[in-house]
């Protein structure tokens, strides 16, 4: 969003609600788009989807403004589509096409765009950390109030880069947050069987840094948790972690089996988590939105993927003049 930022202690007015939703409901039909389409075959590369996990993507960033910068991971098409990445530039770029984010050079996991502070998906995990150590450390001496976040899984987060990066993100007193995404797997390992602690509050409590865990499925709850850790950031009160429990709706990667999920694992999250259902619930119930309004944007958004998709099929591959193109910085 552009403007000013947003006070955490404001509640969501009608129109933030139905922009939340519509950026909710985008990321999840991109990525069961995706689903289908990269069953077909036409997609190269890896895909990992975030569906499932909208809440805390948009919770977030809702609170953000474009100078405020964001490192995601391998899983980064709803992190890039919250913080208002053109949805159409990122199909062309899974695709690997001309006129992608990154003119197909870089495919699902490096989307990045500078002039949304979309610094970019990320297939080293626990590699956005250090990351955005720099990127805080930047908006410090600008002093505008600028934050950075580096979003992680629960994989990620037993990576050293991550804890080096805590460690200096508390002695440098960076404006940045330490989202950790858990949803419970890294690839088919399942969290507890390769975490030792329980707590990612105690473990930033280690390095000086206070923190919060939220159900990641509850946007209202991310929402709120983020606009203050957010806000203790901008105020210059240091750096901060944030952990969101939550799910994912499909495999570790397009491809996945998930021989390792319990029987009925994904139907019961399907039915029983799913982030969209419960905002939706909320907002109706409450009699904030009607039904019809969220069953319009459904149609707008589906509109806008079958476009994306249909203009990246017929987008044209980079050719070898564009070899060395969009690669090297020009100094
Ligand atoms: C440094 C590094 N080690 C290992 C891998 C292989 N790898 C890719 S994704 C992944 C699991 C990440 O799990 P998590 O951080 O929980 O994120 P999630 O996939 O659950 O969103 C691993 C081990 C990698 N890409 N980079
Ligand atoms: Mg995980």
């Amino acid at each position: 969003m552009a403007g000013t930022y947003p006070s955490s202690a404001e509640p969501l007015g009608r129109d933030e609600l139905l922009d939340c939703y519509r950026k909710m409901r985008t990321i999840r039909e991109f990525e069961e788009r995706l689903h289908v389409e990269f069953a077909r075959g036409d997609i190269p590369g890896f895909v990992h989807l975030y569906a499932g996990e909208e809440a805390s993507a948009v919770g977030i960033m809702h609170h953000l403004l474009d100078g405020d910068r964001i490192a995601s991971t391998h899983r980064g098409h709803g992190h890039c589509i919250a913080k208002g990445v053109d949805v159409v530039a990122m199909m062309k770029e899974i695709y690997g096409k001309i006129g992608g984010s990154c003119n197909g050079k870089g495919g699902s996991m490096h989307i990045a765009d500078l002039s949304k502070g979309m610094l970019g998906a990320n297939g080293i995990v626990g590699a956005g950390a250090p990351l955005i150590c720099g990127a805080a450390l930047a908006a410090k001496f600008r002093g505008k109030g600028e934050v950075g976040i580096t979003f992680m899984g629960d994989g990620a987060s037993n990576q050293g880069t991550v804890l080096e990066s805590m460690n200096l993100a508390a002695v440098w007193n960076l404006p940045m947050i330490f989202v950790v995404e858990n949803n419970g797997y890294a690839e088919a390992t399942s969290r507890d069987y390769a975490t030792a602690a329980d707590s990612y509050v105690d473990r930033a409590a280690g390095f000086g840094i206070p923190g919060v865990t939220v159900d990641g499925i509850d946007f209202f709850a991310v929402h709120e948790a983020a606009g203050e850790v957010i806000r203790r950031a901008r105020e210059g009160g240091g750096p901060s972690l944030l952990e969101c429990k939550l799910v994912r709706f499909y495999g570790h990667f397009e491809g996945d089996a998930q021989t390792y999920r319990a029987p009925g694992e994904l139907e019961d999250i399907r039915a029983n988590r799913d982030c969209l259902i419960a905002f939706a619930a909320r907002v109706t119930e409450s009699g904030v939105i009607r039904q019809a309004e969220l069953d319009a944007i459904d149609q707008e958004v589906l509109t806008l993927i079958d476009r994306a998709v249909d203009e990246a099929k017929a987008a044209p591959l980079p050719t070898a003049a564009d070899l060395l193109t969009d690669v090297y910085v020009k100094y």
